[in-house]
């Protein structure tokens, strides 16, 4: 019984440090927002990103630039367009596994989203905090051309940019995320 007590222990402390699965909605009610708009995470985490609706990208950018990455080739990640059906029954997604625990940005490059505050960040810092990288976002407005001009997308082939392994856009099941209610049995 002792024994059991402390393998089980040893189990769940093993379970607490695992890596998790953060799952971002990408605008979700016809919205222009990623939900929840920040993570921490740490090495051998997933951000799990699944375009839900509208038209967005999530595209990597600076902290004092939140809304430009308009190099070519792009130097940061980004998932390229990922336009969803209204009556859409598998949603895009697209994943990045971290390998340190480095603080990122990402903005939504469709016309217009990025200074409405369409950003993310993952492990925002007390010195840079996810809402002055928004509010720099927001500010940007007078150089809305500059974050709509990159249209195409770099490969989503696995690759390592910036401490995060890429996976790239697959789809996955509507009913994945929607909870069990919305099963369709095959
Ligand atoms: C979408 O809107 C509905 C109704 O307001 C709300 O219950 C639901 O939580 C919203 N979903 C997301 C992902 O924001
Ligand atoms: C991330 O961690 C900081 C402390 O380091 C905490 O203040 C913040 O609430 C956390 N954010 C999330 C989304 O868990
Ligand atoms: C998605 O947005 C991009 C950039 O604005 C545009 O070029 C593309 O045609 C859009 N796709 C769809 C299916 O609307
Ligand atoms: C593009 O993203 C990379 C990676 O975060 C960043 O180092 C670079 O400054 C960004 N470029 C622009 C023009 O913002
Ligand atoms: C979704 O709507 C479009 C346009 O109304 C239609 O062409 C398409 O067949 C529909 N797809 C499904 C899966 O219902
Ligand atoms: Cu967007």
């Amino acid at each position: 019984m002792r024994f059991s007590a402390a393998f089980f222990a040893v189990v769940c402390s093993a379970a607490a440090a695992a890596q998790q699965t953060y799952t971002i909605l990408v605008g979700s009610n016809g919205t222009a927002t990623f939900n929840p708009p920040y993570v921490n995470a740490t090495s051998g985490d997933k951000i799990a990103f699944q375009f839900v609706g509208g038209n967005h990208t999530v595209t990597q950018s600076a902290f004092n630039m939140p809304c430009e990455n308009n190099t070519s080739p792009m130097t940061g990640m980004d998932s390229g367009f990922q336009p969803v059906a209204t009556n859409a029954s598998m949603y895009p997604q697209y994943s990045l596994t971290m390998t340190n625990s480095n603080t990122m940005w990402f903005y939504c490059r469709q016309i217009g989203h990025c200074e409405k505050g369409m950003v993310f960040a993952i492990n925002p810092t007390e010195q840079m905090t996810f809402q002055a990288f928004q509010n720099t976002a927001k500010a940007s407005g007078s150089s809305l051309s500059s974050s709509a001009t990159m249209s195409g997308a770099m490969p989503v082939s696995a690759s390592t940019t910036n401490g995060a392994v890429l996976h790239g856009v697959s789809s996955a099941f509507v009913t994945l995320f929607l909870g069990a209610s919305l099963i369709i049995l095959a």
